[in-house]
């Protein structure tokens, strides 16, 4: 039988037996951290889905094709590659007509995972509307795909480099549920706190799948965001981070950075200016949501 994507045999393995898949993207890896972090980070949460009782299936494209569940040798030549495109919901079938290599964003992470019948993924943050969209028009289409394809997608809310207000907005217009883990008030990322009410607060895994059952049982489609915010004590306090996100925007702003590159720029550009506390939190809260998604997965598996 040809797929149009290809499962590793472990992740083929579980699907075929119902048991409990974790997408996990691959932008964060070859643009959100630096080489060697970004391995370490990637084979950190593989394992830490494992011991959770899930499958990881991290999800890109590979000389034109689409795996879903890399090998290790994979995993590394993926961190160390240069070169490989930025995909997304636009040039992802690009990518896979022309033989190219790229990583997946959220939104293209989303697309794969369903095109695999994985229901679960755990990112970083999701992409938003960019502050002062009101001239770029810079809105990312990880909103698009929460409105479209139905996956779970387990975050610490939206990058604050982002205007975390309107990402909210445009989330509430498209009919995009977004779930706050255990808190009144929406993290913001590596922190806490955004100063934005939760609009739908579950504090356990099984209530959030049963919500998504819900959901599609009435016939309402796309996925749902869940924001968890990090551990405590890993957190950057807003005012701390707020600083270096300033100073990144405006240094990015003089070097003209635009569309794609935005967001790599700024998290290197936040990465020096905080001497590494900005990749510490990050990888923190990127494991954190992969113990919550394990854990939904199981809980979506169970009927
Ligand atoms: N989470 C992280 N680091 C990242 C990302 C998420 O901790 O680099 C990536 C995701 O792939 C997300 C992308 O889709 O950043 C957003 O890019 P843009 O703003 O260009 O849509
Ligand atoms: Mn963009």
């Amino acid at each position: 039988m040809t797929h149009s994507y290809r499962p590793s045999p472990a992740v083929a393995a579980a699907l075929a037996e119902g048991r409990p898949v974790v997408a996990l993207e691959s932008t964060i890896i070859t643009h959100g951290m630096p080489w060697p972090d970004n391995l370490a980070m990637a084979r950190g949460v593989e394992a830490l889905v494992r011991e959770n009782g899930a499958e990881p299936a991290t999800i890109v494209v590979m000389d034109g094709e689409i795996r879903v569940g890399l090998e290790d040798a994979d995993l590394e030549r993926l961190a160390q590659a240069r070169d490989v495109l930025k995909l997304s919901r636009a040039d992802l079938a690009y990518a896979v007509s022309a033989g190219r290599t790229g990583s997946t964003t959220v939104a293209a992470t989303m697309i794969g995972a369903h095109l695999a019948g994985i229901r679960v993924f755990a990112t970083g943050g999701i992409g938003g509307v960019h502050r002062e969209a009101e001239t770029s028009f810079d809105i990312s289409a990880d909103l698009d795909e929460l409105a479209r394809t139905p996956v779970i997608v387990v975050s610490a809310g939206a990058k604050a480099i982002l205007d975390l207000k309107k990402t909210f907005e445009v989330l509430e217009t498209k009919g995009v549920p977004v779930v706050g883990y255990g808190c009144d008030e929406l993290p913001a990322f590596w922190s806490r706190d955004s100063g934005i009410a939760t609009p739908i607060r579950l504090d356990d895994a099984y209530a959030i799948a049963s919500f998504q059952k819900t959901r599609l049982s009435l016939g309402i489609e796309g996925g749902m965001l869940i924001a968890n915010p990090l551990p405590a004590e890993h957190e950057i306090d807003s005012g701390t981070i707020g600083g270096w996100i300033d100073q990144a925007l405006a240094d990015a702003s003089r070097a003209g950075i635009l569309g794609k590159a935005t967001t790599p720029y700024l998290l290197k550009r936040i990465f020096e200016l905080s001497d590494g506390r900005s990749l510490a939190s990050n990888i923190e809260l990127v494991r954190s949501n992969a113990r919550l998604a394990a854990a939904i997965a199981t809980a979506l598996a169970k009927g």
